[in-house]
């Protein structure tokens, strides 16, 4: 058992390193090769490894300490003394390093069992200011003991010095580099505040929030999303300002998606309901005795039952990130509700097996519901297709934004009574007015006017809705 010094191997002429870290403490076992200090020159930081396996009793350097070759770092108890094959593995380990382009920092494992090795730090576009590793001459010059692992933009081998060129040292200690891998943060995006520009943990840290908290950067290729300026509207005039309501955020965000992800096609129809509208009149008594209210929505949303059975394509989603189609055997939809707290779409379940009377019962209930805020997160979902009636707001048309992962949807607007030409004469007809939204992904405007054409006859003669 004897008591020996580990010392700075040669730098590479580094006049004067400053110990910026301190990787072991008195009492710690260390192995052969592995780090003990990591020292900054001006050129790069570079991890100071052991030439000795023991155990630390005296650590003879502070952080802040400036270095030169030979100055003792550490007081090791070794057992019988530097091991010679240690100091001949420790010499083939350098040289694999030189070899493989071992070079690459990367790849450069300190084999100490040390986590926080030396790893890529370079910013490839940026000036050229990390000359030839400091280290880069140790393992030739000292066979016996690994050489210095260069963290920042140095490495152990000429190799890699040559793929250097060009790069820019970061500065960092091991504990910030495998923090750094751990949060897959590339150290060059980081500012350092620390001495030199140091990256310390805290920048990381504030790296990390600050992208988190960014909006979701482009894909390559893509334009970012220009964002809206904010403006003060307080400069022009008298102002108010509330919070929104969750769920009117939650339409917002819902809406962007759609309008971001969806190619949209609307195409526009007019369903001549003048018998229908007949029809309904001769109901209303019905209705009463029911205590329902009979509007044209259950029609529609009945007629779409069949022209979704018919066209299932409208009745599908895309899966896989679009790589499949999933065709739904079963048909739900969901009805956009005006609720004073913002915009809600409860689902009806199986409308093609559901009476008109069962629909308009159904249709009143979710409305109620919506309105008072009962709806259950089931009754929201599920839906394959969706109907936006604006028909007793007013309007004679408007594009609906597509409810995904539905692939269509159906705006209704106000009925009016017009002159229709029936080949001899104009003839007063009650035309409703449609407008079909589709994801061009998946429905072409074949499908899209198939469906809609079918749409509109089946509400201009529903004797075929019992088909
Ligand atoms: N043309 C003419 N009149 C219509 C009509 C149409 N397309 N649709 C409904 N009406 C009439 C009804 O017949 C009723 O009149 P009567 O009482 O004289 O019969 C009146 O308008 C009111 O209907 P309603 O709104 O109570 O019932 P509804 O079944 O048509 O609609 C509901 C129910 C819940 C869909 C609706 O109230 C609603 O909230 N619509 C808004 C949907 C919406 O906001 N869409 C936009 C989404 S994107 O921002």
């Amino acid at each position: 058992m004897s008591v020996e010094q580990v010392t700075v191997p040669d730098i590479g002429g580094a006049e004067g390193a400053e110990v910026i870290e301190l990787l072991v403490a008195v009492g710690d076992r260390v192995e052969l090769d592995q780090s003990l200090i990591v020292l900054e020159s001006d050129k790069a930081s570079m991890e100071i490894p052991s030439t000795l396996a023991g155990t630390v009793v005296e650590l003879l350097v502070a952080e802040g300490d400036q270095l030169a070759e030979g100055a003792p770092i550490a007081s090791i108890e070794v057992s019988g003394g530097a091991d010679p094959a240690q100091a001949d593995r420790s010499e083939a380990a350098a040289e694999d390093s030189e070899s493989a382009g071992g070079g690459d920092a990367a790849d450069t494992d300190t084999g100490d069992g040390v986590e926080g090795g030396a790893e890529p730090a370079e910013k490839p576009a940026q000036k050229a200011s990390a000359e030839k590793a400091p280290g880069a001459g140790a393992a030739s010059s000292q066979p016996a003991s690994a050489p210095p692992v260069a963290t920042g933009g140095a490495t152990a081998s000429a190799a890699a010095s040559e793929r250097q060129e060009g790069a820019e040292a970061f500065y960092a200690g091991p504990a910030v580099r495998k923090l750094a891998r751990e949060l897959g943060v590339q150290l060059g995006q980081v500012e350092g505040t620390g001495p030199q520009g140091r990256i310390l943990k805290e920048d990381l840290q504030q790296f990390v929030k600050a992208s988190l908290a960014a909006p979701a950067a482009a894909p390559a290729g893509a334009a970012a999303l220009p964002q809206v300026p904010d403006v003060d509207f307080g400069k022009f005039g008298e102002i108010e300002v509330t919070e929104r309501s969750k769920l009117d955020k939650l339409t917002a965000a819902n809406m962007q998606r759609s309008w971001l992800n969806v190619p949209h096609v609307t195409q526009f129809d007019e369903a001549d309901i003048t018998d229908l509208e007949a029809f309904r009149a001769s109901l209303k008594r019905e209705a009463e005795r029911r205590d329902t209210k009979l509007s044209p929505l259950p029609f529609v949303l009945k007629a779409c039952a069949v022209a979704l059975r018919d066209n299932p394509r409208i009745n599908s989603s895309l899966a896989q990130g679009g790589d499949s189609l999933v065709y739904k055997k079963y048909i739900h939809i969901g009805m956009a509700v005006d609720t004073p707290a913002g915009l809600v779409v409860p689902v009806i379940r199986d409308v093609d097996r559901k009476t008109i009377w069962e629909l308009a019962a159904e249709v009143a209930e979710l409305a109620g519901k919506a309105r008072d805020r009962k709806l259950g997160p089931a009754e929201m979902q599920g839906g394959c297709f969706t109907v936006s009636s604006l028909g007793a707001i007013g309007g004679n048309g408007f594009t609906p934004i597509v409810n995904t992962p539905e692939v269509a949807i159906l705006g209704v607007s106000k009925a009016a009574t017009k002159p229709v030409w029936n080949g001899s004469e104009f003839a007063p007809r009650t035309l409703l007015p449609l407008a079909l939204s589709y994801d061009h992904r998946v429905v072409n405007g074949g499908d899209g006017g198939r469906f809609l054409t079918q749409l509109a006859s089946l509400l201009s003669d529903i004797r075929q809705l019992s088909l």
